[in-house]
């Protein structure tokens, strides 16, 4: 099964994702953990990466894209994946429609995460990671409500989103998931 998880940062996209990775037996694509992987090892795509992640700002859609087709080509990736965080614009979603289609592969199930702001940002603030600044974390909303949120609109088109509330305790939210999996919600 090939999945998405959409939602606005820190709406638990990495959590669940690794949850349903282990339940559907596919790996977890997170484009963020490899961006930060990049960064920690002072590779010249993280430091190119740098800047954008600690301001709040998205990675450059070629960049993230190259990422993501290299990834998918992967042997692990033959038999299903999750991409947590990976589309985040109209133009990553377009770019990896292409890569699908020479791959003869398609998306069964976009799984849109759903959580209120003060929320996030509660969230976000207990993470603590290097770009969970409130300032940044205001930035990387904006960001998410221009460039991300029309996704939503994108998938429900192609009707394969399910909405998720996704606030409550993280197996509740693991349940509901597989539930949208499986067609039952
Ligand atoms: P990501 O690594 O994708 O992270 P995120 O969106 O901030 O968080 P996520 O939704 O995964 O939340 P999490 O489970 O950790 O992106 C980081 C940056 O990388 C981006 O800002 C961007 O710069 C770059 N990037 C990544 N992908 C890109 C792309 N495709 N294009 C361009 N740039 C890209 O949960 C957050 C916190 O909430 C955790 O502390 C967790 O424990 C807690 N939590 C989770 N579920 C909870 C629950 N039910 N109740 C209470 N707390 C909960």
């Amino acid at each position: 099964m090939n999945l998405i998880l959409l939602g606005p940062p820190g709406a638990g996209k990495g959590t669940q994702a690794v949850r349903l990775a282990a339940y559907l037996k596919v790996p977890q694509i997170s484009t963020g953990d490899i961006l930060r992987a990049a960064r920690q090892v002072r590779s010249d795509l993280g430091r190119k990466v740098e800047g954008f992640m600690l301001s709040g700002q998205l990675v450059p859609d070629d960049v993230v894209t190259e990422l993501v087709r290299e990834r998918l080509g992967q042997p692990d990736a033959s038999n299903g994946y999750i991409l947590d965080g990976y589309p985040r614009t109209v133009a990553q979603a377009r770019s990896l429609e292409e890569i699908l289609v020479k791959r003869g592969q398609g998306i069964d199930c976009v799984l849109n995460l759903e959580v209120t702001e003060p929320e996030l940002v509660k969230r976000l603030l207990g993470r603590g990671r290097e770009d969970d600044r409130e300032e940044v974390i205001r930035d990387r909303l904006k960001v998410y409500r221009k460039q991300t949120e029309p996704l939503i609109g994108f998938y429900s088109k192609c009707g394969i989103l399910r909405g998720v509330n996704a606030l409550g305790e993280m197996d509740e939210i693991f349940t509901r998931l597989t539930h949208a999996v499986n067609g039952k919600a």
